[in-house]
């Protein structure tokens, strides 16, 4: 397996589900700071321009997030990826698809990529603001969503919290902010798995 990834990026989350599974896979780096993501090169990957992407060992291209974590968790069952309960995956689906939905595309796009939504330079801050408040708010449903719970389906880890973590790193470690206190605590077991531990590190990210 192949990931193709940028340092920092939604990206970390697949990569630490795949240090969870701990099988042999290769990480290359997509320099979306400097265009790579545009280049022919990778669009033949993943003609949408995104990482992740998942390149399996047929050659067969997978991308989204919540598609690749889904293809990982289903076909490595021995890394109990996924609850079989139905009310914790329910629960665990409820979050990650609202760190995804709502906290990256909504809130954190704003503030990484304010001239998406304004077309004059002088509005770029008044829309990063409004991503932060965004953001700010969304961690607080997400706190209320992570009551009495180690991890997002319950008591162990899931595919869920690879996206739970991402946001969190992007508001704690790349924006400053302080994290609501079930998040935080969340945030801070992620980061105490050895698995999330390598991802970081091989990012250059420790
Ligand atoms: N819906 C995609 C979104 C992935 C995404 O937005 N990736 C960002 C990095 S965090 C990206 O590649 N951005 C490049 C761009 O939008 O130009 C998914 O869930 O995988």
């Amino acid at each position: 397996m192949k990931l193709f990834y940028t340092p920092g990026a939604c990206s970390i989350g697949i990569h630490l589900l795949l240090e969870e599974i701990g099988k042999p896979f290769e990480l290359i780096a997509v320099k979306l700071a400097e265009g790579a993501h545009l280049q022919p090169a990778f669009k033949a990957v993943n003609p949408k321009s995104k990482v992740p992407a998942l390149v399996r060992d047929d050659g067969s291209v997978i991308t989204e997030f919540q598609a690749i974590a889904l293809w990982l968790a289903l076909t490595n069952p021995a890394a109990n990826l996924l609850p079989a309960d139905p009310e914790a995956l329910t629960r665990g689906l409820e979050i990650m698809e609202y760190s995804i939905a709502t906290q990256h595309m909504h809130a954190f796009s704003r503030m990484f990529n304010p001239r998406k939504y304004a077309q004059h330079e002088a509005d770029y801050d008044t829309v990063r603001a409004q991503g932060r408040a965004m953001a700010e708010a969304g961690f607080e449903v997400l706190n209320a969503a992570l009551a009495g719970k180690d991890y997002a389906a319950g008591a162990s880890l899931s595919i869920f919290d690879a996206a739970l973590f991402y946001v969190e790193f992007w508001g704690a470690s790349r924006m400053g902010m302080t994290l609501p206190a079930n998040c935080a605590a969340h945030f801070a077991r992620m980061k105490a798995r050895p698995a999330v531990a390598r991802a970081l590190a091989t990012e250059g990210l420790a």
